[in-house]
């Protein structure tokens, strides 16, 4: 008895002491995170693509095709839905994590659409994790069902069917990338108790099920070289001393949890949706740069303090060409809002941000920047939950005087005219968190290293 007590806990000394934590070079090698601080369209892409220079592996961990991000790299602009920003880079391998939600058709679009603008060899350096759930066009169907519902409560979402996607995977009907790949009898039965529960709910809906199982067993054998276990595979790279970069798709105002619910999107888009959506412990992450945009804006519906109704609104729309990558929808715009900005820092905990899309605000004579809100003639300490109280706050402004040239050839923070420097230290001071990279325009190399 004692003797096999004994080999036991030899045993189980032994696995500990392989046990892969202990190896991980965690002062060196930690996972840099970027995540968009407002309502999204941050930049977060151009961030990301640059950042993926000196990284080894770039991943998404959560969202759908909802987002779009974009890339220009001399002179060519490439827009991501599915795909990690990252994938450009050669040497990048990019994974699509467990969190995220894929619309095959959608991604196998993206892929040809980038290759005929020249990516290559992505088959050598894409990776989709067997955990990740599938979107079918039937949750786009119903996406588009659930919005008319609404009628004029609708929230503006992309129907991409992201939210009806998410609410399979909670109430557990959802059918994973694995269950495409194993058994086919399975996974039909799984497809089709799916679409006969859309049915029920919605009789209107038309699917061809039987068409869709004939497309869905080509999709399998498309995707199945790209499919793993990507949580062994990411702890792998970082035990091994890789460079890991995420990118946040969407942003923490749009976070399910955090954000203006519910006039957000169905993942938690903050940093809590990276360990979820990979499977990494918060130990491992590192330094979390934050995207701000200059000003705010807002795709969809929603209340928004510091939105702007006139001439300047419609400035920095056109100006900063505030269309929506993925829908082509007009983005809202209006000043930089620090409230919002300073309650996402508390929830992400950024270590430093990346002010993106200085340069749109070069003709300004005047710029204004939230800094409090007042709630029923008090000021508040706390970002409000409820949309009522929101979409009544009264905002309080600071006002700056612009720098009223352009500053897109401006490489280095010394260059920068003495009035775009004080908007950069009026965000610094207010935030208490340090600006390491400001956009200046939309290219890869239109950005200044601030540290
Ligand atoms: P959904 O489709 O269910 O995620 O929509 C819910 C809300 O989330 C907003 N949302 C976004 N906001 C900004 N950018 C997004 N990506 C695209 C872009 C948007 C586009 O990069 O421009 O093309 O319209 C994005 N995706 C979702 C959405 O507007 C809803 O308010
Ligand atoms: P994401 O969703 O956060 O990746 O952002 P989007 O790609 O949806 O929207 C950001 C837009 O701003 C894109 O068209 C970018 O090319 C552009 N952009 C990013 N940074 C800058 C910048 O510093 N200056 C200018 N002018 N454009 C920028
Ligand atoms: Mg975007």
């Amino acid at each position: 008895m004692t003797s096999s007590v004994d080999s036991k806990h030899t045993e189980l000394n032994g696995e500990l002491s392989s046990c892969p934590y202990k190896k991980y070079k965690m002062d060196n090698n930690r996972v840099t995170v970027v995540l968009g601080a407002q309502w999204g369209d941050e930049g977060k892409g151009k961030v990301v693509d640059l950042l993926a220079l000196n990284s080894d592996v770039v991943c998404r961990c959560q969202g759908g095709n909802n987002a779009g991000h974009t890339v220009v790299v001399n002179g060519k602009e490439f827009d991501f839905h599915l795909l990690p920003s990252g994938i450009i880079n050669q040497k990048c391998t990019s994974v699509i994590g467990n969190g995220v939600v894929i619309h095959l058709p959608g991604l196998f679009e993206e892929l040809k659409k980038n290759e005929l603008k020249g990516m290559e060899g992505w088959k050598d350096r894409l990776i989709i994790s067997d955990r990740a759930h599938l979107v079918f066009d039937v949750h786009q169907q119903v996406d588009g069902l659930q919005e008319a519902e609404k009628g004029k409560n609708s929230l503006g979402t992309t129907k991409k069917g992201i939210g009806p996607t998410y609410s399979s995977k909670a109430s557990r009907n959802g059918i994973r990338i694995g269950d495409l790949l194993g058994d086919f009898s399975i996974f039909e039965e799984k497809f089709r108790t799916l679409t006969d529960n859309y049915k029920r709910m919605f009789p209107s809906l038309e699917v061809d099920v039987d068409s869709e199982l004939v497309r869905y067993r080509k999709y399998a054998e498309q995707i199945r070289p790209l499919v793993r276990d990507t949580v062994s595979y990411l702890h792998k790279e970082i035990r091994n001393g890789k460079k890991v970069l995420v990118e946040g798709a969407n942003a923490a105002m749009l976070d399910i949890d955090f954000g203006t619910y519910p006039y957000v999107t169905s993942s938690n888009c903050s940093i809590g949706g990276v360990c979820t959506g990979l499977g990494l412990p918060p130990s491992v992450i590192g330094d979390v740069l934050g995207v701000v945009k200059a000003y705010t804006t807002r795709v969809g519906d929603g209340p928004f303090p510091t939105e702007l109704h006139d001439e300047t609104g419609q400035l920095l729309q056109s100006r900063g060409h505030e269309v929506g990558v993925t829908t082509r929808r007009v983005r809202r715009c209006g000043w930089l809002d620090l409230v919002v900005v300073r309650y996402t820092a508390l929830v992400n905990g950024y270590t430093s941000l990346c002010l993106t899309k200085l340069d749109i605000l070069d003709t300004l004579k005047e710029i204004k920047i939230g800094v409090a809100y007042k709630s029923n003639g008090k000021k508040i300490d706390y970002f409000p939950s409820s949309m009522a109280e929101l979409s009544k706050v009264e905002v309080e402004y600071v006002t700056v005087p612009g720098w009223a040239c352009s500053i897109e050839d401006v490489r280095k923070m010394d260059k920068l005219p003495e009035q775009a420097r004080n908007y950069v230290k009026v965000i610094e001071d207010y935030l208490q968190i340090p600006v390491k990279y400001i956009g200046v325009g939309q290219g890869r190399e239109s950005i200044i290293n601030a540290d």
